[in-house]
């Protein structure tokens, strides 16, 4: 099936025709996304079709990773490119006098997610399809994704992301596959003459999920697997039940809009409807589709592997537990059983105010079943452990505490693994947050560092970058990532570093333009694009990076004449619309861009540029040009992080606390080429524990630091309402909960040293070019293996020796 450029230019055609009737030339750029898209859809349709078919031909086991959250970016893209067609779509489209880049700009970029852990789910999804894995999404598909973020004045205003209004090509409505998820009423339990307990249900909300499949197409080879995010409707049958608007919001608004927290737990009750209603309507067509393996129900963890995204689709266990009771009939022990080996669950935060705890109230009114069910679970595991472990024990670990559900211990008890997202969380999960599980299920711990997907990161986002791999070292790369440690030998080639430097100049010259063109600032693309882009929380410490451009700023006003290595600072960050503090935060910075951009005596010293609406699209543009990337969280609060893994295969130098991931890429990269600097986490614990930390003394005896957070409160940066003094207080007066003060001089100390080198080019291009060829054990298709050995234990299905190898490291 090899597509010639006069095939599709052909097909093409005729397909635009065919939606639009007009002519392709009087398209509009949308329409012709819109026919493009199809075009594609239509042309994997059979691999997404074949594929589904041979799984169960084969009897293969799948895993289906159960996730509040996507970021899958947009796809027009990767899905071209994955089916190998990108450069013939290229060429036709030339010819054609369209423009590809336009088009696919024209794509919506669905913000299923918040940041890290939708998009980690992501990365995912490419690894699974493109290992040949049985692996499917399983979420919900928002109405409106996270919101659109603008700045008025510098503040964060939230707009609401409409990402469906002009129609979603790659979506597939299921009506053959709908299940209905009953929410509150009355639930008893009757004996009857079968010898089993029947759950009996009086006024219930009854409502039905309807399935859109997005296809999840595998790099080159012919694999297509599905992303399956869930609807809420109205059931047919009850139509005439609902009248006004009124009646019908209980039911619409499930699945209208995604929480806009990340790594917070707010305890709404919409939230919780909204979790139950994916999990349950996943784990109902789930259990339907193992019929189709006839095979026992003994032998579901044969056949399939639920994994737990953290703790928002926990109730999977629960739910699991009630179909094989009460709908398969078979006992507690029997259920429980497989229900364990069929669950896994990851952890990916260690943040007290992240972890979900749901009043059992509120739980016993929305989800009555699930609620008896979690309450046997729980009776059972402190009966089994009060006599072997004692009271403290059992009760710091049992599911009910306090009238809440403590979901992360729902998890690990359901569950048969449980796994952190870097080494460092891992032990920290075993040695502290759930240290008394791990005295009762040591075997069930186990780490997965996170990894990202090149393909979407390095191939397309830096493809000179790319090019110029595939020319010293040849293509092998991009389906064995380890081969990419072979660019190490080019460290000395002069040649070899003037290009990496060059395509790091041509990609920093189309961000500036890029600046220019939605910031309105000029920006010297020699100068040092310094970037941190994530999500805006106090303990990744975006006021760390703020407060040492106002000292920089400040060194350049004392001392006009010094020569400075100049840099750009580029942030991207929404924050949570509740989060007051980072808000402030944002506002800060904003207007110490609005001071430092228009002091003429500053120049092209010094720039910040915040971007609006970070997302998955503009992190693409940015990651490419970068020299730096800050990961500035405060020891051990940082899971594992991702943009680090992206930011260094682009290039990119970490300038990096030994915190998460950075951890790893400081051991593989080595520390010669990483800028490490701040509190360890051991240091971190010590000060907690003993209490002997006073930020005010530092501000008191530090004077450079002072003279830095005065500038906070004292007018120096024009526009502020009180957010500098806001700023300030919590750093000086409440004792600074991050050690941002603390760790003040050591980052500006780092950051003088990356000056120095970045004043000699070769060197830093050197350093930069070994960050390139370390990437590799940061591919999301060796983390991705990992999970399927250790925890799913699916394999990969090879037809040939097509697409990703089989990955021995
Ligand atoms: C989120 O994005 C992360 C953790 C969470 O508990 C929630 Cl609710 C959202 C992030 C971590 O903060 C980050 O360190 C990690 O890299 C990412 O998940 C993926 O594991």
């Amino acid at each position: 099936m090899n597509l010639t450029v006069q095939e599709f230019i052909e097909e093409y055609k005729t397909q635009f025709q065919t939606m639009f009737a007009y002519s392709y030339e009087e398209g509009t750029t949308e329409q012709h996304y819109t026919a493009l898209g199809i075009f594609i859809k239509n042309y994997l349709s059979r691999h997404w079709k074949e594929t589904r078919e041979s799984y169960i031909k084969e009897g293969a086991k799948q895993v289906y990773y159960f996730s509040m959250e996507f970021l899958p970016g947009r796809q027009l893209r990767n899905n071209a490119y994955n089916l190998g067609i990108l450069d013939i779509i290229k060429e036709g489209l030339t010819e054609l006098d369209l423009s590809f880049d336009s088009i696919a700009e024209a794509e919506a970029d669905p913000a299923l997610g918040n940041g890290g852990l939708g998009r980690l789910a992501s990365c995912f999804m490419d690894s699974l399809a493109s290992l040949s894995i049985p692996g499917n999404g399983n979420g919900i598909r928002y109405q409106y994704g996270l919101f659109r973020q603008k700045f008025v004045d510098g503040y964060q205003v939230e707009v609401p992301e409409n990402w469906l209004r002009n129609r979603n090509v790659w979506e597939t409505r299921n009506n053959k596959s709908t299940c209905l998820v009953r929410f509150g009423g009355n639930v008893w339990l009757e004996p009857n003459d079968k010898g089993y307990y029947e759950a009996k249900y009086e006024n219930t909300l009854n409502v039905l999920a309807v399935p859109y499949d997005t296809p999840m197409v595998g790099y080159r080879n012919n694999k297509v697997n599905n992303l399956r995010l869930w609807s809420a409707e109205i059931p047919v049958e009850e139509e005439a039940n609902y009248h006004t608007l009124d009646e019908i919001q209980p039911i619409s608004e499930i699945t209208q809009v995604l929480y806009p927290d990340d790594s917070n737990y707010e305890g709404q009750l919409l939230r919780l409807k909204q979790e139950y209603f994916m999990v349950s309507a996943g784990v109902q067509s789930i259990i339907r589709h193992f019929r189709k393996y006839n095979v026992p129900r003994k032998n579901i963890p044969d056949k399939i592997a639920i994994h737990i995204n953290d703790t928002h689709p926990a109730l999977a266990i629960p739910e699991l537990m009630r179909i094989l009771m009460d709908e398969e009939h078979l006992t507690w022990d029997q259920a429980w059983e497989i229900t364990q080996k069929t669950c896994s669950y990851t952890n990916h935060t260690i943040l007290r105010e992240a972890l979900e705890k749901w009043p059992i109230d509120m739980m016993k009114e929305l989800l009555p079943r699930i609620y008896m069910i979690i309450e046997e679970i729980n009776r059972r595991f402190v009966d089994y452990h009060l006599p072997l472990y004692g009271e403290r024990i059992t009760w710091q670990t049992a599911i009910l505490q306090n009238g809440v559900v403590n979901m992360a211990h729902l998890a690990v008890i359901g569950s048969h693994s449980v796994n952190g997202v870097a080494k460092l969380h891992t032990d920290i999960l075993m040695s502290d947050v759930l240290k008394d599980f791990f005295e009762i299920y040591p075997e069930r711990f186990n780490n997965k560092t996170n990894g990202i997907t090149q393909r979407r990161w390095v191939h397309l986002a830096n493809p000179e970058l790319t090019a110029l791999i595939d020319e010293k070292i040849g293509e092998e790369w991009k389906r064995n990532p380890a081969e990419l440690k072979v660019f190490k030998g080019f460290e000395q080639d002069e040649e070899t570093l003037k290009q990496v430097a060059e395509i790091k100049l041509n990609n920093k010259k189309r961000l500036a333009d890029y600046i220019e063109e939605v910031k309105g600032i000029q920006v010297n693309p020699r100068a040092l694009f310094d970037v941190q882009i994530k999500r805006l929380h106090a303990y990744k410490r975006q006021h760390l990076n703020a407060l040492h451009i106002l000292h920089r700023y400040l060194e350049i006003k004392r001392n006009p004449d010094k020569e400075v290595v100049p840099r750009v600072f580029i942030f991207g960050a929404k924050a949570a619309p509740s989060y007051v503090y980072a808000k402030q935060i944002i506002k800060v910075i904003n207007s110490i861009a609005d001071l430092v951009n228009n002091d003429p005596d500053i120049g092209d010293k010094l720039k910040v540029v915040f971007f609006e609406n970070y997302g998955v699209s503009l992190a693409e543009k940015i990651i490419p040009a970068a020299d730096i990337g800050e990961q500035i969280s405060l020891a051990s609060m940082e899971a594992s992080g991702t943009s680090n893994m992206k930011l260094m295969a682009n290039g990119a130098l970490t300038m990096a606390t030994l915190d998460g991931a950075n951890i790893e890429i400081k051991d593989f990269v080595g520390e010669d080429n990483i800028f490490i600097f701040g509190l360890t986490d051991k240091e971190v614990y010590e000060l907690k524990a003993n209490q002997s930390y006073q930020s005010k003394e530092l501000y008191e005896t530090n004077e450079q630091l002072r003279r830095v957070l005065d500038a906070l409160k004292d007018g120096t940066i024009p526009g502020l309402n009180g957010e500098g003094s806001a700023i300030f207080d919590s750093l000086v007066h409440y004792n600074d909960e991050y050690f941002v003060l603390k760790d003040f001089e050591s980052y500006v100390d780092a950051q003088n040293r990356a000056d120095a080198l970045y004043a000699k080019p070769m060197e830093w291009t050197r350093k930069s070019l070994l960050n390139i060829a370390s990437s590799a054990p940061f591919s999301a298709d060796y983390t991705i293996k990992r999970y399927a050995d250790d925890i799913w234990k699916v394999k990969q299905y090879f037809t040939g020796d097509e697409g990703v190898q089989p990955l021995d490291e």
